[in-house]
């Protein structure tokens, strides 16, 4: 598989893992999974072609571990960034001082006013790098790195959650909690 077909596919399965199983049929179970067998079998029959090996490749290379495999690989999940409400049963987990969020610059006034509000999906997300949410901003614009004070959100009582992949995740952020560039 080229890198290009990789990354083709990735973006299919985030598609069909995270917001749109039916566009192939697909259902999930309450926890996010997909039954591997199901999942190939319906990409191929609507046009596409994705091998068992071809879908190892993707999880296994993907950039961001994005997907994951049950132990014995029958099933399959997204790791985060969902919009259907599934449950991750991800376990509450301690954050550290400082967390990044990465925006487009028309976001700004907005989030001064609101905060870092979840939108389409489950959650906020935060990176632990910079430079990760750096990267993340720039998908929507001319990006800004935003800092947040997640240890006092934390002492304050905020829940936080780290997905499989890293990803920190939490319901909402406040304005007082932010610190603007
Ligand atoms: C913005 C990628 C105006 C928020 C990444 C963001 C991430 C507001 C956008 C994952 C706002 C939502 C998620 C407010 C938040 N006013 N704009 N009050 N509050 N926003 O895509 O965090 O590559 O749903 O700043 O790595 O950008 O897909 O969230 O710009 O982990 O695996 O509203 O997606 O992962 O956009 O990205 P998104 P996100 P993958």
């Amino acid at each position: 598989m080229t890198q290009k077909e990789q990354i083709k596919t990735s973006k299919f399965l985030s598609l069909v893992l995270r917001h749109r199983p039916d566009t192939i049929g697909l259902t999930l179970d309450k926890n996010g999974w997909a039954d591997t067998k199901e999942l190939l079998e319906k990409v191929n029959s609507n046009d596409l072609s994705l091998t068992f090996d071809e879908l190892k490749t993707v999880v296994e290379n993907n950039d961001k571990k994005r997907f994951l495999f049950s132990a014995d690989f029958s099933k399959i999940r997204a790791n985060q960034g969902h919009s259907i409400e599934v449950d991750l049963e991800l376990k509450e987990k301690v954050p550290p001082e400082k967390l990044f969020h990465g925006t487009a610059e028309k976001n700004l006034l907005s989030i001064q006013e609101k905060g870092l509000i979840k939108g389409q999906r489950q959650h906020v997300h935060l990176s632990s790098e910079k430079e990760t949410a750096y990267q993340v901003g720039k998908r929507y614009g001319k990006p800004i790195v935003l800092t947040i004070n997640t240890g006092e959100m934390h002492r304050q009582g905020q829940k936080f959650f780290q997905s499989q992949n890293g990803v920190w995740l939490v319901d909402r952020v406040l304005p007082t909690f932010i610190t603007f560039p």
